[in-house]
């Protein structure tokens, strides 16, 4: 009989983690409450406030389960009814005068259906519109008490839920996963004091300086207005003229233009925080800190070639990635780090700290871990959950708080206002995804679909008749750290604001030579697309100020002459601390040396060696990879030795860019119906063009080299493995090569395949 693959690893706790282990048929209209509601609570968020926070996740459940309990709707076993609980008898036909008559203006049914349809759709992000999201948790390592009051940081096994969003940032909602994009990284920590929301990207820095710029930059970025083109890109020409008319954004285009920004996995990217931000003690005391979070599973990105493809054969390939190791149970996990420095040391930096487009690097403030995050659970409806989900800079809890960033200050007002025209009015914190575990008690009222129902008749503050409350929490509230301000209003910038290019310097210098090789090529790409020659040799000017060798790789990849380097803003620019910075390598992180949830293919054919098929399989899966049998055709595959192989992927469905590895097992017939499939020989192209680990078992060879791939015996490519001998020997090469993700020493320019 065939057998498939599919036999993954499968999360047993998953009943758990959508809170059904013990679930009997819910009653119609199944709103299922859990947590214990208290009768006065007098709004949602507070009936959430339940002995639940602080209490250790189980593994595989969401802290924040619970709170999303009270509203979970599970029509399983249920009757079909209206929006107002009437039950429907027909949902086939509309309400007609005769058979063949016209409709009925009476039919409530039909009419609340299509009505409810016709609305189904709100505005989407103006930037950041394509995301995906995870509940999951962060553990606190070690009380940080020193420097912040946070409760999050409060104690060593603190845990708090949280729910975290990826995105790109210029593709409309619908786009595709691989754009050439920053990613945003925004996490909402539902904590015992209320939200926190750190709304970072994968990448340190920023285009800009001053919110100010903010909507030049998006429009720039985002399709021309006039037709609307090109979607998910900034390889054309409005992107470039604004960029090369700033020479600040020189540092985030090295980032944008690096692997950075075609990441392999939402799971394989780093985040930031960007700003510097606050730190406040309970003595009142302030440091500076930024944010980064590591992940577990290391940095990897994509190649681009692949990247381009990967947006036709699967454009959800970031979110259906994240789904699905959330879904098998294994739960991507970060590393939350700090870097903390005062006032005084920061004033001595050769750049600002307040100016988003300067990092710290890690040489002069080390990155210290203070907790982890974990991703463990998928939402129950992407619209409730990812699409309503609010952040905001402006989230902050006591303990944490602002600078006097001028990307921060705009940030600061930007999130809740775009939230009441996206989200439809200001009770978006009344979402069941967005509404604090902590308790809520203001003067607020009405509005747009309010939720709660306020009791009594005080609504204004001072007050007898509600016996004043909600009363001010004084200094055990929110404190703003009182920092000094003097000066006069102005329109301007300070002066290490206008020093642009040391750090882009820095940047590409810290990078390994085939991610130089890459950041030339994608300026090359994106360049080559931009019609105006002036605004192509304004970049390049641009580029002479940061990095000789990149603009002369850049310049002769689009055929040009080296323009003058651009007049800099300032005449002596500050001496930077450091020329190098390993850590800003890709290289610096490769992950925990595993392969679990990688995916391989294993090609196959009528007449394939089976036993060594499943030899194979049966080793990659064992050490937690996804492993696909791929065919020409889905569906069973006899073997060389009279069984069957269920293929359940094809060249064409599933091809090579969907996969980190391609074996080929033995087979004479195999091989020959293979090497005469041209959508196996570009499988195998695809493969090797991308540095991705291939190995051919004993005829296999002929495939590779009727691909045209050179097969030598003595290759210094660790990631081409030829073995004439038995599979299982082969496998353990196959699994460490396929440890390292890329062989980039096989790349080329042009590419020899
Ligand atoms: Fe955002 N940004 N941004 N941004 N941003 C939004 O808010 C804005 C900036 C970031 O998954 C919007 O809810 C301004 C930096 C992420 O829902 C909007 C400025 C960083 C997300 C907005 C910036 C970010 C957003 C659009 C310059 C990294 C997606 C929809 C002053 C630190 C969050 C929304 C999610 C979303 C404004 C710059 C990260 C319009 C004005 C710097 C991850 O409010």
């Amino acid at each position: 009989t065939a057998r498939m693959a599919q036999e993954m690893p499968y999360n047993p706790t998953k009943a758990k983690e959508h809170g059904r282990e013990n679930a009997t048929s819910p009653l119609p209209g199944a709103v299922t409450p859990s947590a214990p509601r208290d009768a006065l609570a007098s709004t949602p968020s507070e009936a959430n406030h339940t002995a639940k926070y602080g209490d250790a996740a189980e593994s595989g459940v969401n802290a924040a389960g619970g709170s999303l309990n009270r509203v979970r709707a599970d029509s399983s076993g249920q009757t079909l009814t209206t929006n107002q609980g009437v039950t429907v008898s027909d949902n086939q036909n509309s309400l007609k005068a005769g058979l063949r008559g016209p409709a009925l203006l009476k039919d409530f049914i039909l009419r609340e259906k299509i009505t409810h349809f016709d609305h189904e759709r709100i505005p989407e992000r103006v930037v950041h519109a394509r995301g995906s999201g995870a509940h999951g948790y962060f553990e606190c390592y070690e009380p940080l008490t020193k420097y912040t009051r946070a409760s999050i940081f409060a104690e060593k096994g603190k845990i708090t839920p949280l729910f975290t969003r990826f995105s790109t940032v210029a593709g409309e909602r619908g786009s595709k996963d691989t754009a050439r994009d920053v990613r945003g990284f925004a996490v909402k920590f539902y904590t015992d004091e209320g939200n926190w929301d750190l709304v970072g990207n994968n990448m340190p820095v920023f285009f800009i300086q001053d919110a100010m710029k903010f909507p030049d930059l998006v429009h720039a970025v985002k399709p021309e207005p006039h037709h609307a083109m090109p979607q998910a890109a900034s390889a054309h020409d409005t992107y470039w003229d604004f960029v090369s008319l700033m020479p600040e954004s020189t540092h985030m285009l090295m980032w944008q233009m690096s692997d950075r920004a075609i990441p392999r996995s939402f799971r394989m990217m780093q985040g930031f925080g960007v700003h510097t931000f606050r730190l406040v003690n309970e003595a009142g005391q302030s440091v500076f800190v930024k944010f980064h979070w590591d992940p577990k599973l290391g940095t990897h990105s994509l190649v681009w070639d692949e990247a381009v493809k990967i947006g036709g054969a699967d454009p959800d390939f970031n979110r259906r990635d994240l789904w699905e190791a959330i879904d098998a149970g294994d739960y991507p996990e970060w590393e939350l780090g700090v870097q903390i420095f005062t006032e005084e040391e920061a004033e001595k930096y050769s750049f600002d700290v307040l100016d988003a487009t300067k990092i710290v690097p890690e040489e002069l403030v080390p990155v210290q871990p203070v907790g982890r995050m974990v991703l463990n659970r998928n939402p129950d409806n992407f619209f409730a959950e990812t699409e309503q989900v609010a952040f905001c800079a402006a989230h902050v809890v006591p303990g944490i708080d602002f600078t006097n960033d001028p990307l921060l200050a705009g940030r600061i007002h930007s999130y809740v206002d775009t939230q009441i025209s996206r989200l439809g009015g200001p009770n978006f914190h009344e979402l069941p995804i967005n509404a604090p575990l902590a308790p809520v008690h203001n003067n607020q009222r009405d509005g747009m679909h309010r939720q709660a129902i306020h009791r009594g008749r005080a609504s204004y503050e001072p007050n007898s008749l509600g016996g004043g409350c909600p009363f001010q929490a004084g200094t055990a509230g929110f404190v703003s750290f009182p920092e000094p301000v003097q000066q006069d209003e102005v329109r301007g910038k300070p002066e290490k604001f206008a020093e642009h290019y040391n750090q882009a310097r820095l940047f590409y210098e810290s990078q390994a030579p085939f991610e130089q090789q890459h950041i030339a090529d994608a300026f090359r790409f994106e360049l080559s697309k931009v019609t105006v020659a002036a605004v192509r040799e304004r970049v390049v000017s641009m580029l002479r100020n940061a990095s000789e060798d990149l603009a002369s790789k850049v310049a002769e990849g689009l055929g040009m002459p080296l323009p003058e380097a651009m007049p800099k803003a300032l005449e002596r620019s500050p001496e930077p601390e450091i020329e190098q910075s390993p850590r800003l390598s890709l290289t610096a992180r490769p992950g925990d040396g595993g392969i679990r949830t990688r995916k391989v293919a294993i090609m196959i054919a009528a007449g394939t060696d089976g036993a060594s098929a499943w030899t194979i399989a049966n080793a990659l899966q064992a050490e937690g990879a996804v492993v696909r049998f791929v065919g020409p055709r889905i569906g069973p595959i006899a073997t060389s030795d009279g069984d069957q192989i269920d293929a359940d992927a094809s060249l064409e469905n599933q091809p090579a860019v969907l996969f980190d590895g391609v074996v080929v097992p033995d087979g004479a017939d195999a091989i020959g119906i293979l090497v005469a499939d041209g959508r196996a020989r570009e499988f195998i192209q695809d493969q090797y063009r991308h540095c991705k680990t291939i190995l051919a078992l004993g005829n296999a060879a002929t495939l590779l080299t009727q691909s045209g791939i050179e097969v030598t015996p003595n290759s210094q490519d660790k990631g081409l493995l030829i073995s004439a001998g038995g599979a299982k020997e082969a496998t353990q090469k196959f699994i460490q090569a396929l440890a390292k993700h890329r062989h980039f020493e096989r790349e080329t320019l042009p590419p020899k395949v």
